[in-house]
């Protein structure tokens, strides 16, 4: 059966579509544009799920939310691929990242988003949120010092979970050249053939 994606344009599911690439398997896009004044989604997501965010996908008369859940799921229908890694070392840091994109890096990055919006009254906050991503981008550019990869030596899905968190902080969070390792990374990661594919399959999309 084909895999239904509901993507939302210019948003973190793009990752879903590129995954889907990378493993080759067969899946349709339902595409949603957001509001133009508020940015969020359409109504018609809500119809899908409550929560109405994106991504979600349909699959074998199941519907799964959540962007890391629905990596690991598609990882175990294509049987691992891009999976964690056979060193016990990284496979816990594919686990890690796997959590940390949305759990740990997503939630300032969302707040200078709004605090972006707010404009001179977000100004105040406006500091320690970019102190709390500068924490972050410092760290995640330790760890590309040592490897290529965010797991390991080998490219898995834990760049692509990692890859929308870092390619809103160059949009957003001040991340540039001096940060290089991750410049590096995330050009690596632009460079692969089927995040191209995806890009394709999926329209709108500011952060490539
Ligand atoms: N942690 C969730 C976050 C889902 C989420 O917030 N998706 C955004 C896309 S960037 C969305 O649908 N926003 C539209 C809205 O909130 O109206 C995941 O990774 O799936």
């Amino acid at each position: 059966m084909t895999i239904i994606v509901h993507h939302l344009e210019n948003s973190r599911s793009q990752r879903i579509l590129w995954l889907l690439e990378e493993l080759g398997l067969p899946y349709e896009v339902v595409r949603y544009e957001r509001d133009p004044k508020t940015m969020l989604a359409p109504p018609a997501l809500k119809a899908v799920h409550p929560l109405g965010k994106s991504p979600m996908i349909a699959d074998d008369g199941r519907l799964v939310i959540e962007t890391a859940a629905i990596v690991e799921y598609l990882i175990e229908k294509a049987g691992g691929t891009f999976g964690p890694p056979g060193n016990r070392d990284a496979a816990l840091r594919y686990r890690q990242y796997l959590h940390y994109a949305e759990g740990s890096m997503m939630p300032p990055l969302l707040a200078l988003l709004v605090l972006n919006r707010l404009g001179v009254l977000g100004l105040p906050a406006k500091k320690p949120v970019q102190g709390m991503l500068d924490t972050h981008l410092d760290w995640l550019e330790t760890e590309l010092a040592g490897r290529p990869w965010f797991a390991g030596n080998d490219f898995t899905a834990a760049d692509i979970m990692m890859s929308f968190p870092v390619e809103a902080s160059r949009a957003r969070a001040g991340l540039d050249a001096s940060r290089p390792h991750l410049i590096d990374w995330l050009e690596r990661c632009h460079a692969r053939p089927a995040y191209a594919r995806a890009l394709e399959r999926g329209g709108p999309y500011a952060y490539a």
